[in-house]
């Protein structure tokens, strides 16, 4: 076991912990099946950003249609990350664990990474298409919004290989992408401030709700990508609960930051329809 451990390298602790202790079948199958949950809703959702695709006057429609790009993106990125796990795990019937198979792959976050290349920039313009900013400049935002975050995900990408093999190389590539991170969140409260004044009442008090829920879902990608430290202190925790731990934060955050996202973006462009005269509820089945 311990030159198997010593022969794995930059792979993530996912794998450290299955060549250490295995997985017991609860923990195994917890990720399996909440990786599962992942792009089945990510499917499901991509229904309702279609069907309501009408509901909101045209010019709001490019963010549905960003929607529903992120959508198919992180249904099939989601679906491999599943099989990935599933692929790189084995059954064990002598310990009762799974544990890694041999030959296939390891098992790795990067899917997710490189699937946020396009999430992340998709997400923050779907808000510029929805608001209306009142000083900022349109495509100064965007490019900081495509800049940022794109060199925030590229740098956490690489910091996350050395997540057990070099704990110092982890935290700089982690806090430089953080630096990225701070630099979005400036952007984003500036934008929602901005979209806010001139909003009915409704949309304005939507806003509210999006800019705390983009708080929160956004942090919880550091929080996981820290997974193994928050269960372990200076050293990685080779703890299946740890494993289990990040793929449900991963799996909360990705909902919340898509999907509920989406659909409040959805339900403030359609109080924004309304007030400007594109009522869907009064529209008869011809539009
Ligand atoms: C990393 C590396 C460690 C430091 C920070 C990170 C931030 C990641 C974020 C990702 C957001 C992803 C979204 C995906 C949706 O599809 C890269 C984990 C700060 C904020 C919203």
């Amino acid at each position: 076991m311990d030159q198997l451990i010593s022969s794995l390298g930059n792979a993530t602790f996912e794998n450290y912990v299955a060549a250490d202790s295995g997985f017991t079948e609860m923990a195994y199958q917890m990720s399996a099946h909440v990786l599962t949950l992942g792009y089945a809703i990510m499917l499901a959702a991509l229904l309702y950003f279609v069907l309501t695709m009408k509901t909101v006057a045209p010019k709001y429609r490019i963010s549905s249609v960003l929607s529903v790009v992120v959508m198919v993106s992180a249904f099939l990125l989601l679906l491999v990350q599943q099989q990935n796990w599933t692929g790189a795990m084995v059954y064990d019937a002598d310990s009762a664990r799974y544990i890694l198979g041999d030959g296939n792959d390891l098992f790795n976050n990067g899917y997710r990474y490189l699937n946020w290349l396009i999430d992340v920039p998709m997400l923050l313009f779907q808000i510029l298409f929805v608001v209306t900013l009142t000083k900022s400049d349109f495509s100064s935002i965007r490019n900081g919004f495509w800049f940022s975050g794109t060199a925030m995900i590229v740098t956490g990408y690489i910091g996350q290989y050395y997540e057990v093999t070099s704990p110092t190389l982890f935290f700089v590539w982690g806090f430089i992408s953080t630096v990225f991170f701070f630099h979005i969140l400036y952007l984003m409260k500036k934008v929602i401030t901005e979209g806010k004044e001139g909003a009915p009442a409704q949309a304005q008090k939507y806003l509210g709700t999006i800019w705390t829920l983009f708080l929160f879902s956004w942090m919880l990608y550091p929080g996981a990508y820290l997974m193994p430290y928050l269960f372990g202190g200076l050293e990685p925790a080779l703890s299946e609960t740890a494993v289990v731990a990040r793929h449900i934060t991963y799996t909360v955050a990705d909902v919340s930051s898509k999907v509920i996202y989406g659909i409040l973006l959805t339900l403030t462009a359609q109080e924004m329809s309304k007030a400007e005269g594109y009522d869907y509820e009064k529209l008869n089945d011809a539009i």
